[in-house]
C-alpha cells in the first residue's frame, strides 16, 4: 500500500509542469518521479560488499519531459530559478560549473553509452528532497532523469537495476562522486511500504515490509558534515587493510569467528574497523528478518548496537550526535529504534517511531537539543515509498 504524502508530490508535479510550460510553451508529455532515501541499518558495509537496508522516502524529484523541435536536450531547473541548459546529448560530456547541469548531462552521456544515440527532448526538474541532509537528493534526481528519458524515448530492455547503474555511472564518471550503488538502487527499485535489503556483492534485493504504524524520523544534527573525504577514505583503506590481513577479497567474506580467532598481531584500530563491518553486516541481515515481523524491541536493540559500534569501533559519530541518539533512545525505549545514519562525521540521525510517539519524540529534541554549530535542528517525517515510476 502506498502511504505517501500525496499532496506534497502533487505540488512537485505542478511546479515541474509550470516550469516546463513557461520555458517550452506547451504541456509536458510525461512525468517521471524518483524518491530520496534514508539508510535504516548497514552503515559502511556497502563498500565492503555487505548488506544495507535503506528505505525510499516520500520526498523526491519530478522530471517533466516532452518532445523537442531539435536534436538538443533542453532542461530547466525549477529549484534554481528556472535556470536552463541546452546541449547535444550525443556529444562528448563537457563539465559545467553548475552541479545540476552535470547531473543532466551525465545521465544523458551514461544512457547514450549504454543504449546508443539518444534523441533531443525538453525537460523540467523539480525536487523536494532536503539537500545536505543525507537523504540522497542527487540519486533521486539522477534516477528520475534516467526514468524520464528511457520512458519518453521508448528505450526497452532496461531493468530498474540498469537505471540505477546508469545513474551511478553518471555520478562516478561525470558529477565526480565516488558513490556506491545503494542510493540509486533503492531509488529505482523500492516497493511501497517497504525498506529494501540490498546485497551489495550481487545487487540482489528483497523488499522488507514495514509495520504500518512506524514513521521514519530523520533528524539533522545541525552539524554540516565536514569535508569528510579524508576520514571517509581512511576508513575505506583500513577496511581494505583488514581484508588483506585476513586474506579475504572483502570483509563480507570474514566470519565473526575468524575475526577473533585469527586476530594475531593485527593493529587494534584496524581490528575494530573490521569488527564494526563484520558485526554490522550480521545485524543488517537480522534486522531485515525481524522488521517485517514487527519485532520492534529487537530492532531497537540492533539499531542501538549499530550506533555503539559506529561510535566505538568505527569512530565516525560525534559527541553531539551521540547525545541526540541517547536523548531519543531514552524516550523511546524498546518502542522504536534510533541511530546515526549515513557516513558520519556530522549529518543525521534516523529514528523508527510509532505514530503516537512522533510528537513526544520531536518536542524534547526541539526544546533541549543544542546544535553545536548553532544551526537550527531540522526534523523530517518520512514514510516508506515506492521507487522510480511514471506518474
Ligand atoms: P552518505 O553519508 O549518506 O552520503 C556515505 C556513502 C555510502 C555509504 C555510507 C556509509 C557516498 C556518496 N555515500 O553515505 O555509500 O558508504 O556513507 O554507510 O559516498
Amino acid at each position: 500500500m502506498d502511504r505517501e504524502n500525496v499532496q506534497r508530490r502533487a505540488d512537485l508535479v505542478a511546479r515541474a509542469a509550470r516550469s516546463f510550460e513557461i520555458m517550452f510553451g506547451e504541456a509536458p508529455a510525461i512525468f517521471a518521479y524518483a524518491p530520496g532515501r534514508v539508510n535504516l541499518i548497514g552503515e559502511h558495509t556497502d563498500y565492503n560488499d555487505g548488506f544495507v537496508l535503506p528505505c525510499a522516502i516520500d520526498y523526491g524529484t519530478v522530471v517533466a519531459i516532452g518532445p523537442a523541435a531539435s536534436d538538443q536536450l533542453c532542461a530547466v531547473a525549477s529549484d534554481y530559478g528556472d535556470d536552463r541548459d541546452a546541449f547535444d546529448p550525443n556529444a562528448i560530456f563537457v563539465s559545467q560549473k553548475t552541479e545540476w547541469k552535470n547531473h543532466v548531462r551525465g545521465i544523458a552521456a551514461s544512457l547514450a553509452a549504454r543504449t546508443g544515440m539518444i534523441q533531443g527532448a525538453n525537460l523540467a526538474i523539480a525536487g523536494n528532497v532536503p539537500q545536505g541532509a543525507g537523504l540522497s537528493s542527487s540519486a533521486s534526481m539522477g534516477v528520475a532523469l534516467a526514468k524520464a528519458l528511457v520512458e519518453h524515448q521508448q528505450i526497452t530492455g532496461l531493468s530498474a537495476t540498469d537505471l540505477a547503474l546508469i545513474a551511478q555511472q553518471s555520478e562516478n564518471a561525470y558529477v565526480g562522486t565516488a558513490c556506491g550503488i545503494m542510493d540509486q538502487l533503492v531509488s529505482a527499485k523500492a516497493e511501497a511500504g517497504a525498506a529494501l535489503l540490498i546485497d551489495c556483492r550481487t545487487l540482489d534485493t528483497m523488499p522488507v515490509y514495514m509495520p504500518e504504524d512506524l514513521i521514519m524520523l530523520v533528524i539533522h544534527s545541525g552539524i554540516e558534515r565536514q569535508l569528510a573525504d579524508s576520514p571517509f577514505n581512511q576508513r575505506r583503506a583500513e577496511c581494505e587493510q583488514a581484508a588483506k590481513y585476513y586474506d579475504v577479497p572483502t570483509l563480507r567474506h570474514l566470519t565473526e569467528d575468524r575475526l577473533i580467532a585469527d586476530r594475531g598481531e593485527l593493529d587494534d584500530v584496524v581490528f575494530r574497523r573490521a569488527q564494526h563491518v563484520v558485526t554490522e553486516i550480521a545485524r543488517t541481515e537480522i534486522a531485515a528478518n525481524i522488521l517485517s515481523n514487527g519485532d520492534i524491541a529487537k530492532l531497537s536493540e540492533l539499531m542501538r548496537q549499530s550506533h555503539l559500534s559506529l561510535r566505538d569501533d568505527f569512530e565516525v559519530t560525534m559527541p553531539a550526535i551521540d547525545d541526540l541518539v541517547a536523548m531519543i533512545g531514552k524516550h523511546l525505549g524498546s518502542r522504536g529504534g534510533v541511530r546515526m545514519t549515513g557516513g558520519g562525521f556530522g549529518g543525521c540521525v534516523v529514528a523508527l517511531v510509532p505514530k503516537d510517539q512522533v510528537q513526544p519524540v520531536m518536542d524534547p529534541v526541539t526544546a533541549n537539543y543544542d546544535p553545536p554549530d548553532g544551526r537550527p535542528v531540522r526534523i523530517f517525517q518520512c514514510l516508506p515509498s515506492s521507487g522510480a515510476r511514471i506518474i
